[in-house]
Formats: C-alpha cells, structure tokens, sequence
C-alpha cells in the first residue's frame, strides 16, 4: 500500500502548534505521509519564541536531495526559511521540479517574533513565490506582500492580484476575520477567477499554528490529487473544525487541534452507522405503524457537539407507514432533515449528550402513556413571538428550549399544534437505541 506524501520545508517548533511537528500531524490527520527538511531549529512554548537556530543551509539542501532522490513525493510545502542562503539553495533544488509547490510565507508568529531575516523577504518574493502552485498569505502577510492597506473586501481582491502577479499561479488569503468578525479565505486562481470560501461564525481567539496547519491541510489535499478549489474548500473546513476545538495545552495562546478532523470523519461513519442498524429494527417491528403521525417520521442522530443540522444524519424523505409497518423511503444522509434534527440540534445546547430524536403522533393516550416511564414537557405553538415564526426552523428551536426550561431531564416534548400544524410529540435519546427501547414499549402499551 502507498499513501500520497508531501515534503514539508520548514522550521521546528517545540510545542508542536506550528512548523515541521504541526505539518506531519496534520498530513497524518489527513491520510498523507509527511517528510521534513528542517531549515531552523526555534525554542519556544505556546507563549513566546525565545531562539531561532537556522540549520546550515548545505545541511537544508542534503534533507531535501534525500528525499527527493528516494521517495515519490506528491506535493512540496514551504514554511519557515528563515535566511537568503537557504532560501537560496531550495531555490536552487526546486525551479526545475514539477511538483506542485504550496508556499506559507512566514514572516511572523502570533507572539510577534520574526521568523525571517528582514533581508531575506525579497528573496522569498523573487525566487520562490514565482514557483509556487498556490501561496497562502495571512492578512498580515498579504499586507506586507501587496504593499497595501486591506480594510475591506475590495481590498482583499486588489492585494490578490498584486500578489498574483508576483509569480504565483493561485493565492488564497486567510483568516481575513478580522474584517469582518467570519472567517473567509479568497482563493484568485490561474484564471483570475476569485472565490470566497466561509463556514465559522464564531470569534475566533488569537491562536498559533492555524496558519501552518492550513497550508499543511491544503499540501494534503493537493497531493491526493484534488484541483486547487476543492482543495482550498477542504482545507478551509479542516481548520474551521481545528478552530472550534482550540486546544489549551499551555499557559499561552491556544493551538489548533489537527486530529478533530480524524474524529469527525470517525463520529461521521459511526453516526450513520449506529442509526442505519437502529432503522433496520425498526423497520422489522410490526406494530409500529400506529406511532407515525400523518406527515411521517425522522429519526435523526448528531455527531457529538454538533452545531449545525448538516451534522446531523436522518432519512432523506421520511419513515413512513406502511400498514402496521414502517419503511425509510430513501438513504441516510447528514442535512437531510429540517424538523427533528433542529429540535436536537436545540436540545444539545442544554444537553450535548442528547444526540438522538424521532417524532410520533400526538394522542392524549400516547402522552398518558409516556409520561408513565419518562419526563414529559409540553410547549404551545401559539404563544411563539411573532419574529420566530417567520423564521424557517426557529419555532421547533424555540419550542425545544421552552419545554426545557422548567426541566432539563425531559425525554419527550409535545405541541398541540397550531393553525394548519399537526400536534406532534418528539422523544429524545442520548443514542438511536435508547429511542427504539422507548417505541417498543410505547408500541406494548397503546
Ligand atoms: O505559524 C508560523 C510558524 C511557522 N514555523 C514555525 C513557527 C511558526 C510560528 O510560531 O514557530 C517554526
């Protein structure tokens, strides 16, 4: 067996938020084989840079010569280069290789140390910038590349195009958060095309490593073989999800973690996994069919902590009755249901662990029922504010929190219904299993 490999050209960081340690965590995260050529030795934690150490330059060439002239390598990544000599001798090796070449131009870190000698800049920018297949500028560095200011999206696109036309064949700009609090990164490809790719929200802290981690995300994706767009796109999700689970492993800046995308590729298959085994039972029960209300079933099941419905898996289409039975009229899919994953999706925010939903028919009986072997909460559509109910998906997130408020341990949350609404009941679960316990006894009873 082969795995794609990049060859990341870059400097040590001790504390593994950044540089060459950083780089190989994330090609292994990604299915890639990482090699190194180490260019300087830093010392520093997760507070501050205290030394940098550049390797002789003979010694950078001799690592990468050794490499290249044993393994395949797919994809070349460049970080820290520290002096003009060694920018230099890489130059040397690599203006007349083919392999696609990914360029971090990093000039410094967080903490604000300098990672490249102030005359070596214009080195970086002549000889290696024009063998680049893509660059990857924060909005520092872009600043500092473009020579001009950056405060708005306009001037996000001017400085591509100075910076593109420094030799680059694609830059994409990171992290352009600042501007205006959402991550974006703007790819402007080979043909000028620009493109803006966003999914966080969120603030996002001061951090260290998420720049070296991204063009270490996008080496992986460009040497598996995908065209630059799609492996921008991934990249930018790859760091999204490092971002939303900061690590604070020191007394410094936060570092991104680069196996949560390992983890949720992983939370991904089981999810799907556990609920395709969950559905199959039952669609073997054969009483079940009473249960499902007119406009049909979900059953849904979210990857832990998830923060948006296409997180969470349900049947795209419904369950629906068939005589005494059910069946999943189409495949599991993440994102394929509206109503009940936004009633769990809800109902992580009070309780993560509360992964699990399906919606059953209202019936006094049902409720009496329920509330035998489990908490039960009620909420009244009508009593909705009216800026909720223009909304699409707000009211069942509305209804969700409201039935919480008075307990937090409630397994099944009911609603009336409403003009044109039917009344629904959904019963919740902390896994696919637990809710097939509940319908089986409910199924024993009605
Ligand atoms: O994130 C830039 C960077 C690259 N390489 C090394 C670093 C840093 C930031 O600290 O230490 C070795």
């Amino acid at each position: 067996m082969n795995l794609p490999t990049v060859l990341s050209i870059a400097g040590s960081d001790p504390s593994s938020g950044a540089g060459i340690q950083a780089d190989l965590k994330t090609f292994s995260s990604l299915g890639t084989y990482g090699c190194t050529a180490i260019t300087a030795i830093t010392v520093q934690n997760t507070k501050n840079i205290f030394s940098v150490f550049p390797i002789p330059s003979e010694i950078v060439k001799r690592q990468i010569n050794s490499i290249l002239s044993d393994i395949r390598i797919d994809a070349i990544k460049i970080g820290m280069v520290y002096d003009r000599i060694i920018i230099n001798k890489i130059f040397k090796i690599l203006k007349n290789i083919k392999i696609p070449l990914i360029v971090d131009p990093v000039f410094t870190s967080t903490s604000g140390k300098s990672l490249i000698k102030s005359e070596a800049i214009k080195d970086l920018i002549k000889k290696i910038l024009p063998l680049a297949t893509i660059i990857t500028p924060n909005l520092k560095e872009a600043i500092r590349l473009s020579g001009i200011e950056i405060n708005t999206r306009e001037d996000v696109i001017k400085s591509l195009i100075i910076i593109k036309n420094l030799g680059p064949k694609n830059v994409i700009l990171t992290g352009s958060h600042l501007l205006s609090g959402k991550s974006i990164d703007t790819l402007i490809d080979d043909k000028l095309n620009i493109t803006e790719f966003s999914n966080l929200k969120i603030r996002i802290p001061e951090n260290h490593g998420s720049g070296c981690n991204f063009s270490a995300a996008l080496s992986s994706y460009i040497a598996q073989g995908y065209e630059i767009a799609i492996a921008c796109k991934f990249a930018n999700e790859f760091i999204n999800r490092g971002l939303k689970s900061l690590l604070y492993i020191g007394k410094g800046y936060p570092v991104t973690d680069t196996a949560i995308s390992t983890a949720y590729s992983a939370f991904k298959f089981q999810v799907i996994h556990e609920l395709s085994l969950a559905i199959k039972e039952i669609e073997s029960l054969s009483d079940v069919g009473k249960l499902i209300p007119e406009t049909q079933s979900n059953f849904v099941y979210a990857i832990p902590n998830a923060s948006n419905i296409q997180e969470i898996a349900g049947i795209k289409g419904r369950i629906v009755r068939i005589d005494q039975k059910v069946k999943a009229s189409s495949c599991i899919e993440f994102g394929a249901s509206q109503h009940v994953a936004s009633a769990v999706l809800s109902y992580m925010t009070i309780d993560p662990l509360m992964r699990a939903g399906f919606n059953i028919k209202y019936d006094k009986k049902i409720i009496k029922l329920l509330q035998s072997f489990m908490k039960v909460s009620e909420y009244d559509r009508r009593s909705e504010p009216h800026s909720f109910k223009t909304k699409e998906g707000f009211t069942i997130q509305w209804g969700i929190k409201k039935a919480l408020l008075t307990d937090k341990a409630v397994r099944g949350i009911y609603h009336k219904g409403d003009m044109g609404k039917e009344p629904m009941v959904i019963i919740f679960g902390r896994h696919p299993r637990e809710i097939l316990d509940f319908l089986k006894k409910i199924i024993e009873y009605y």
